[in-house]
Parts: C-alpha cells; structure tokens; sequence
C-alpha cells in the first residue's frame, strides 16, 4: 500500500506544479466518474483546466494532444495501455486497464526516424498510478475513478467527499460483480467514506432498482440473477408476490425500499427456493444477496442514492454521446442535466427492451460451439452487448452469444458475451476477438467473459467460421 500512496503523491506533485491541465476521460460510467473527480480537485486548487470524454484514447486522440502540447495532459480511467504511444507528452495517469509495457516499444511508424523518436522519448514523463503495477488486479481491486481519488486525497482533504463517485465508478464497472461486494483497494475508500458520513453500505438483494422500481417490475427485469419463471414476466411477478401476501400497492406501487425486514426476507428465501427447485443451484441462488451501496446525501427513492443505479444512469449518458451531462450530474447538477440525463435512462431502458423484442423475434442462430444474432440498424451497436448479456441470463443451457451491428463508421460492429463456466474451462474471448478480428481485416480485444471487435461489412460468416474454429481448440486442448 505504501508504494501505491507515495505514487499517488507524486503524481499528486505534478499535478500541482502543472499551469495549465487537460483532462481526458473515458465515457462510461467509472470514466465519468473519474472526471468528475479531477476535475473538482483541480477545481478547489484553483487550476486552469478543461476536460474532454472519449470514447477509447486511439493514436489520433495522442496525437492531437501532442499537437496541442500542454504542459500536463491527466487520463483517467485510460491511458495506461497506450504509453508507448505518449512520447513527447508530459502526462499522468489514473488507470486501472492492462498497462502496456514499461520498456520502450519503437512503434512501427517511428522507426524510419529513431533518432527523432530517441529525442522525444528522453523528453517523456508519464507517471501512472496504476493497481496492475503493484501487483493487484485492475478488474475488482480499485477502479479508474477510484485511482484518481487518491490523488485527489493527496492534493486536498477536503476531497474526501469525493469518495461516493469513486465508489460508483467502481459499481459501473462491475467490481463488486465477482464476489458479491467491493474488496481490495476499494474497501479503504469505503471505509473512508463511511466514516465520513458519505456512504452506508449492508447486504441486501442485490437487484437493479431498489430504490426506484416497484417490486414486481424489479423482479421482472432482474438479470442477475436471472429468476427462474419470473424474469421477464409481469404477470408471474405480481402474482409471484401477491401469493406471499404481499400487498403491491399502498399510495403508491411499493418499491423494495418501502418494504419491512419481514417481506424481504419472505420474498427471498422464496426466490431461493424457486431458483433450486428449477434446478439452477447454489451458485445462482447466492447471488441473490450481496453488499449494496447508498450515497447517503442523496435523496432517497432516486436513482442517485443507489451505487448500481447512479452508475448506470451515468452509462446511460455515455452510450448516448452524452457523457458531459453525466458529468454535471456528478459535480451537483440536479436541474436541468439531471432531468435529460433521467431522460437518457428511459430511452437506454426502452432500447433495451426493444432490442430483446427484436432479437427475440428473429431467433438466435445456433450452432454447434456458439450463437448469433445480425441486429443490423435495429439495435444500436453501443448496447447491442448488454442486449447480448441479457439474452445470455436468460438461458439454462448456454453457449456464447455474438452479436453484430451496423457501425456508424461503416463497419460492423461485434459484440460476445460468454458463459461463465466455459471461461472457467479455459475458453478466452479476448484472444479469440483480437486474433479473428485480425483474420478477417479487423481490430478487437477486451476480456476474456466479454469482449468486442470491429470488422469490414460482408466478413460476418467468414469470421463466425473462424471463431468458432477458435472456441472448438480451446475447448478441447
Ligand atoms: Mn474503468
């Protein structure tokens, strides 16, 4: 820890004698976060500043930069798997991605010149703070939001307050997803926040929409996990819950917040019983209860008093090109950018449930080591991978989902999501992606449970043949 707290002082040392900053940001929720972070922090110190979101930090975004040349560039939530494309560029980072190597990589376009490129790079300074150098992993130990915070701790107290956005930055990025709460790094801003007054955290259902749904339409769209004969199912769900004798309407529809200790526990131990009778198992059914995070400064009852919803209202911003109203949400903004970013949220929910209507309507293609659906222009290509996750949760008998889109730039945009247990078998997505990607004149990459590409028009079937000679060897090594 002592190492990690001196970089962060370090950085938080450039950052101080920096005159002038440009913060760049990614779009999704931890990103959005992690701006909102910086940007108060160099706020209260009284900087010159701007900030811009992107949607992935490419060469052409370094490139600009480098044009522009200001005297500290600070990227967070990204950054890290391009430094070896940031010589010639006074920066540091707050990342919690993969790091791209420490040593120098001569990239292919420098090395006509590399004296030029020598001198430059003698001239590079990039700091970063990173969990992935200090031995931990990025994907559950702290987020990008979360590194930014503890610079902005080192550069004033005061910013303690910020802690509740690192907290959903992490939940946006799916940290507590694994085991059920938040761990590593990430359990000290908690604490932090909790002894401040910021943040309440307990175990509860984990489902989306405590705060906000009525129970019944809560348990209609729970994906995770996904309810045996219940998700997806309005009418079961309020039968469901009106045979345990529980009333759905008091004034108003009853959200789980609204309920006692008894009903909860009541529709639980029910919600588990259904879950093993229908022959899921242990593992599904513990993933009914986990630790749940409240931002005790909000107002109870909105999608902001909830981690998981805060979050996802701020996804819902990013998908839509509209991170910088996320943004001013997050910076205390509960006029205006908040009404439109609530009305992002309705839309985000609304295409997704057109976009499940849509695939379900036209089939998913089975084949023998995997599944596919084409939505063409009908599902936008910046959520046809959540469409994909749902329809995933929805199956007993799985195979991985790869779903394609029309890309606005042309191409066609690719998104899998993969069953747990055959990434437990040694199956990896994130191989699979860059390398038939490549096959077939694309880029892609990602995880190995989920992953992305982008591909010319047309090479849809040459690539599905590819990956799914690719999972069959995996599988069978
Ligand atoms: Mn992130």
């Amino acid at each position: 820890m002592n190492e990690f707290l001196k970089r962060a002082k370090e950085i938080a040392l450039k950052i101080r004698d920096a005159e002038r900053i440009v913060v760049v940001s990614h779009i999704d929720a931890d990103g959005i976060t992690a701006g909102s972070i910086a940007s108060r922090t160099l706020e209260r110190l009284g900087k010159d500043f701007r900030i811009e979101f992107v949607k992935q930090l490419d060469k052409k975004k370094i490139d600009e930069l480098k044009d522009e040349n200001p005297p500290l560039v600070w990227f967070t939530d990204l950054g890290s798997g391009m430094i070896h494309e940031m010589y010639g560029l006074n920066a540091v980072i707050t990342d919690h991605h993969v790091p791209s190597s420490q040593d120098v990589i001569v990239p292919k376009h420098a090395r006509k010149d590399l004296r030029t490129f020598f001198e430059e790079m003698s001239k590079t300074d990039v700091l970063q703070l990173n969990p992935h150098i200090f031995g931990r992993d990025g994907a559950v130990d702290i987020s990008g939001a979360g590194t930014t915070y503890f610079v902005a701790r080192e550069l004033d107290r005061r910013n303690v307050d910020l802690a509740p956005l690192a907290i959903v930055g992490a939940v946006g990025d799916l940290q507590d997803s694994e085991y059920l709460r938040l761990i590593g790094t990430n359990r000290l801003i908690l604490k932090e926040a909790k002894e401040w007054g910021y943040i309440d955290y307990f175990l509860d259902a984990r489902f989306f929409g405590r705060e906000t749904r009525p129970v019944y339409k809560m348990l209609q769209y729970s994906t995770d996990p996904i309810l045996p004969t219940l998700t997806g199912d309005e009418r079961a769900c309020m039968n469901f819950l009106r045979n345990l004798g529980i009333p759905l309407k008091r004034e108003n529809w009853r959200r789980w917040i609204d309920l006692s200790f008894e009903e909860k526990r009541l529709i639980l131990s029910e919600l588990v019983k259904l879950i093993l009778r229908m022959g899921y198992g242990h593992e599904l059914a513990s993933r009914l209860i986990g630790e749940v995070y409240i931002l005790k400064n909000e107002e109870r009852g909105t999608p902001l008093r909830d981690a998981k919803e805060f979050a996802t209202l701020l996804n819902a911003c990013g998908r839509y090109k509209n991170a910088i109203i996320g943004y001013n949400v997050c910076l205390g903004d509960r006029d205006s950018s908040y009404k439109e970013a609530l009305r992002m949220l309705n839309r985000h929910r609304r295409n997704l449930v057109e976009g499940l209507n849509f695939v379900k309507e036209i089939g998913l293609i089975k084949r023998e080591y995997l599944q596919y659906f084409h939505a063409g222009d009908r599902i936008n290509e910046n959520i046809v991978g959540i469409v994909a996750s749902m329809l995933l949760s929805e199956e007993k008998e799985q195979l991985p989902i790869i779903a394609f889109a029309n890309s606005e730039d042309g191409n066609i945009k690719v998104s899998v999501r993969s069953p747990r247990a055959l990434v437990n078998q040694g199956l990896d997505f994130s191989i699979i992606m860059k390398e038939a990607s490549a096959k077939v004149g694309g880029y892609g990459g990602g995880h190995n449970i989920a992953a992305g590409a982008s591909i010319p028009r047309g090479k849809e079937e040459e690539f599905i043949e590819i990956v799914e000679k690719m999972i069959k060897d995996m599988l069978t090594k």
